[in-house]
């Protein structure tokens, strides 16, 4: 099945084509000649997930979904959550913002680097909302390791794999136990079901 992804982070795109297999063909906002940016202005999760699906539902009207994630570290009370893509600051890159919460647990040091990824896809089809959450444990690295995946891959060390991180092992294993794996394997088993 054709369906929009209303992303415009490939390391998401990459993962999401794995995902979801052969069954589905991915088609960006951009292959759609929707290039700027998607607007995320909520404070959740849940919020700028929704938010990106019905901004491209309403531009296409076709069903789409989108996935919104964040990291919550504990010793700094859930930062950056929400807020990850932009934690150093508008146009920072992935390595900006891991030098700035390697920065950041510097200030909490002898404090528990427990941390986890969240994500929440949200399904628009026929226009209806339908949300799928995921939820995986680690903790932060005190550097940087590994060459694979993006964003904060190469400091977040999943329990199932420690002391690997998420850049070390595999995409497949990666994928196997992600927030983004349990929320797409979730959707594609809802639709098999309902559509
Ligand atoms: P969209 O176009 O889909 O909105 P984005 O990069 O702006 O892409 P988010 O708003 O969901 O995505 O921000 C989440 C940030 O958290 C993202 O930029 C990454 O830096 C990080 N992140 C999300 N999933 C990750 C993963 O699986 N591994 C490492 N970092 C991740």
């Amino acid at each position: 099945m054709k369906i929009i992804f209303a992303t415009g982070n490939m390391g998401k795109l990459a993962e999401a084509s794995e995902i979801l297999g052969q069954g589905f063909e991915l088609v960006t906002p951009a292959q759609m000649g929707i290039t700027e940016e998607i607007p995320e202005t909520g404070d959740t999760l849940r919020a700028n997930s929704l938010q990106k699906a019905e901004y491209i539902y309403q531009k296409t009207g076709l069903d789409c979904f989108a996935d919104d994630s964040g990291l919550e570290v504990d010793a700094l009370g859930g930062a950056p959550g929400v807020y990850s893509a932009r934690y150093a600051g508008d146009q920072c890159s992935f390595d900006d913002n891991i030098e700035k919460l390697l920065g950041e647990l510097e200030k909490h040091p002898g404090e528990p680097r427990t941390a986890r990824f969240r994500t929440v896809v949200t399904l628009l089809t026929g226009g209806e909302p339908h949300f799928f959450d995921g939820v995986v444990e680690g903790k932060i690295a005190f550097e940087r390791s590994g060459t694979r995946g993006f964003g904060y891959d190469p400091i977040f060390v999943p329990d199932a794999f420690a002391p690997k991180t998420f850049s070390e092992i595999g995409v497949e294993e990666k994928n196997a136990i992600s927030h983004r794996g349990q929320c797409l394997r979730a959707m594609a088993a809802w639709m098999a079901e309902n559509l």
